[in-house]
Parts: C-alpha cells; sequence; structure tokens
C-alpha cells in the first residue's frame, strides 16, 4: 500500500475530574433523591437508588479520570451535565473548534501547511451541528481546499476514517488526508446513573495521512486495513432529528448514551480478537510481528483480554497501552489516542495495530509499520 500515517495531534479541555469528585457528586445526589423518596421507598413504589464507588470504577473500568468541557456543571448535583453554551451561526461550533486545534497539532508535528491537504474527514459521535458539515467548517477554518465530509461509525468512528482516507490515497483521490475526531462526549452522558456515569471524557484527536510520494520516508506505512460491522443494539443512543416530532416527545433519558455493558464485553471480546488474526493472516502478518497494539480505549479489562489472545501469550504493559486512566473511553478517538501518546521507541520496520471496537457492533484495523 502508498498510504503512510505522517502525524497525529491532540487537543484536550483543560479541566478533568477525578473518580473521586465525580462519585461525591453522584453520592449527594443519591443521598438527596434517597431522603427526597423517602415515603415511597418504605412503601415500595419507589426503588432506593444505590452509591457509587471510585474503587469499583477502577476495578472495573480502568478509569481514574476524564477531561471534561465544563467540571462545574458536571459536579454541580442541580445539574449534572456539562454546561455546553450554544454557538452563533458565525461562531464555530464547539466541536468544529476542538478538532480544529487538534488539526493544527498533527500539521505543525509534519510541517505541513493546510494548502499541503486535498481532503477532511470528520469522524466521531457528537457533532455539535449536523449539517451544513462539519468537515467543511473545519475545513473552512484551517484554510484548506479540496473537500469535506462528515461520517461515523461509534466507536469505530477514527478507524473507519482512517480506513477511508488510506483508500481515498490509494486510488489516487488525494495525496494528503487530514482525519478529524472530534468527541465531545460528556454531554451524551447520563450523570445520574450508577451504571455509566464513569465512563467517557471529551478530546479531539487528528491524523494525517499522506501518499508516500510526499511523505518524504517520514510516519508508519500503512501494510493493511479492514473494517467489519454486525448489527447490536447493545450500545446505542436513540437521540436524533425525528425526536421533535415523535409523540408523546420521548423522555431525555432515552437520548443519552445506554449500554448493556456486561453483553459488549461478553460479544465483542471474541469478535474482535478473532477478526484480528484473521486480517493478519490475510494480510501476510503473524501475533509475533506486533511490538505494540494500540486498542479501542473502552475498559481496560477488555483490552487485556483481547491482547492476550492475539498475542496468545502474557505481555508487557507497553505492548497494548492504556490511556483510560486519564481519558476515560473517547469513543471514536481512543486508540488514535493511544496511537498518539504511545509510538515511541520503534526502530524502522517494526510493526503495529491500531483497533477499534464496540457500538455498530463494529471494529476496525490499521496494520502499520514504522518507516
Ligand atoms: N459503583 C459501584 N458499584 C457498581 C457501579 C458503580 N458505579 N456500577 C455497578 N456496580 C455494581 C453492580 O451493581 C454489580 O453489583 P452486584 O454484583 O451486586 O449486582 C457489580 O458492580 C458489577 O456490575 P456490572 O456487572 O455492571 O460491572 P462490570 O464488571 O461488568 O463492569 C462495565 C461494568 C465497566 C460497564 C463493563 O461491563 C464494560 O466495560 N463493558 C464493556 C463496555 C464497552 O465496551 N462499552 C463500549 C462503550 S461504547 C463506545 O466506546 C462508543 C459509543 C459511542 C459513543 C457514545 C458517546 C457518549
Amino acid at each position: 500500500m502508498n498510504a503512510v500515517i505522517r502525524s497525529t495531534g491532540l487537543w484536550t479541555p483543560d479541566e478533568s475530574v477525578s473518580n473521586d469528585e465525580l462519585v461525591a457528586c453522584f453520592n449527594a445526589y443519591v443521598e438527596r433523591f434517597n431522603a427526597e423518596n423517602a415515603d415511597a421507598i418504605a412503601r415500595g413504589s419507589v426503588e432506593a437508588k444505590n452509591p457509587s464507588s471510585s474503587g469499583f470504577i477502577e476495578k472495573a473500568s480502568g478509569i481514574k479520570s476524564r477531561y471534561t468541557i465544563d467540571k462545574a456543571g458536571v459536579l454541580d448535583v442541580d445539574r449534572m451535565r456539562p454546561r455546553v453554551k450554544p454557538r452563533a451561526n458565525d461562531e464555530l461550533a464547539l466541536t468544529a473548534e476542538a478538532g480544529v486545534a487538534a488539526a493544527r497539532d498533527a500539521l505543525e508535528r509534519a510541517g505541513r501547511d493546510p494548502k499541503d491537504v486535498d481532503a477532511v474527514i470528520c469522524s466521531g459521535t457528537s457533532m455539535q451541528r449536523t449539517y451544513p458539515c462539519m468537515a467543511i467548517e473545519m475545513q473552512d477554518a484551517l484554510g484548506i481546499e479540496g473537500f469535506g465530509f462528515d461520517m461515523t461509525v461509534a466507536c469505530s468512528s477514527g478507524t473507519f476514517g482512517v480506513v477511508n482516507a488510506i483508500n481515498m490515497i490509494d486510488t489516487g483521490m488525494a495525496k494528503s488526508v487530514l482525519v478529524i475526531v472530534p468527541e465531545i462526549t460528556t454531554p451524551q452522558l447520563n450523570f445520574r446513573d450508577r451504571d455509566s456515569h464513569f465512563i467517557f471524557g471529551d478530546v479531539a484527536v487528528a491524523m494525517l495521512i499522506e501518499h508516500e510520494d510526499v511523505a518524504g520516508g517520514e510516519g508508519w506505512r500503512v501494510l493493511g486495513r479492514n473494517m467489519m460491522t454486525k448489527f447490536s443494539n447493545n450500545i446505542r443512543s436513540n437521540f436524533g432529528f425525528l425526536n421533535a416530532s415523535e409523540d408523546p416527545e420521548p423522555d431525555f433519558e432515552d437520548r443519552y448514551f445506554v449500554q448493556e455493558g456486561r453483553k459488549v464485553f461478553k460479544e465483542v471480546c471474541p469478535m474482535v480478537a478473532e477478526m484480528i488474526l484473521n486480517d493478519m493472516a490475510s494480510f501476510g502478518l503473524k501475533p509475533d510481528q506486533m511490538k505494540r497494539l494500540w486498542l479501542h480505549q473502552a475498559n481496560i479489562n477488555m483490552n487485556m483480554l483481547v491482547a492476550k489472545k492475539v498475542f496468545g501469550r502474557e505481555f508487557e504493559p507497553d505492548e497494548a497501552p492504556v490511556i483510560l486512566d486519564e481519558f476515560a473511553n473517547t469513543a471514536g478517538a481512543g486508540s488514535l489516542v493511544a496511537f498518539h501518546r504511545h509510538n515511541d521507541g520503534f526502530e524502522a520496520g517494526e510493526k503495529g495495530l491500531i483497533c477499534s471496537f464496540g457500538a455498530g457492533y463494529s471494529a476496525g484495523t490499521v496494520f502499520v509499520e514504522k518507516l
């Protein structure tokens, strides 16, 4: 293949929330709910709510903290959701602003000018505006010519965006494509739901994919890529433009992120391990050639299981790096953020795999070799 991952860039909000801070707010909410509903709870007509715990969160998920666009709103027990200031028509959307910052970082690291880029793919799950198009907003803000488009495949948004960029380069349609994944996930999270209040964080990541002819021998050659999907609504959000006309108007609870976490865990891990091993075989690669796996970042125990199945042995932490402690789950951005943070120490010719998995279900693989 002739596509090269030339550089990556990252944006994070200034503020982060620790498990202890999040749990203190959640438990204050629970205490108040139980006190306000004491009679109904005693009668059995309302179920008492249970407290959350930092210990559970870290053990079950690997998450210690998460970035958020508005810590005060998340930790205000009367609100428990970040404040998002509406943007005027002539202002950049928040998601575009975050994506542009990550894109500028990627361009700067590669020493590239926006004029060098032919196309922008914006791929993610949390666009502030659905149209005209987040990618075109960012293309305009960055001063890139060519074209842009948005796409989403939930957890696999990042890798599917990268695969589309690789394909555009492989077919000669473009020489340089910027994939931008702005994931402002905390406004979609139900901070009053004990099962999921700790899961997500906000971030934006960008990846510059170039044709080898313009990459100047720098970066990571793409050795092979694949995408797979299999329908499941075990992870879903029923939010959408038709909601406003539905009768009765749906409860907002239904529009937040919802999952059957246990089922997801059980169904996705074997599916993705099998896909990785099959893909490796079809690209003529072997597990012992993989120096590092940059896996989707939803849950540390999922990553341990998938990596162990792929390597076929116990492995060192730097062979499958985890960023959940700092970032939590960042939806479609996770595996690209893991790659951005942990791609050091590679000699030319050493190989690795970027792999997303989750909602859809979906999984995407991108095998790379250091130039
Ligand atoms: N505090 C304390 N205890 C708790 C809490 C809590 N917060 N929550 C649950 N418990 C208790 C339960 O009550 C249960 O107690 P008991 O055994 O007495 O019944 C016990 O802990 C175990 O509960 P679970 O079985 O639910 O816990 P698990 O060990 O299975 O862990 C996880 C829960 C962490 C959710 C785990 O199942 C998991 O990670 N599953 C996979 C999740 C996953 O991969 N999801 C994909 C996410 S989707 C995505 O990446 C992108 C989506 C699209 C973007 C959306 C943007 C917002």
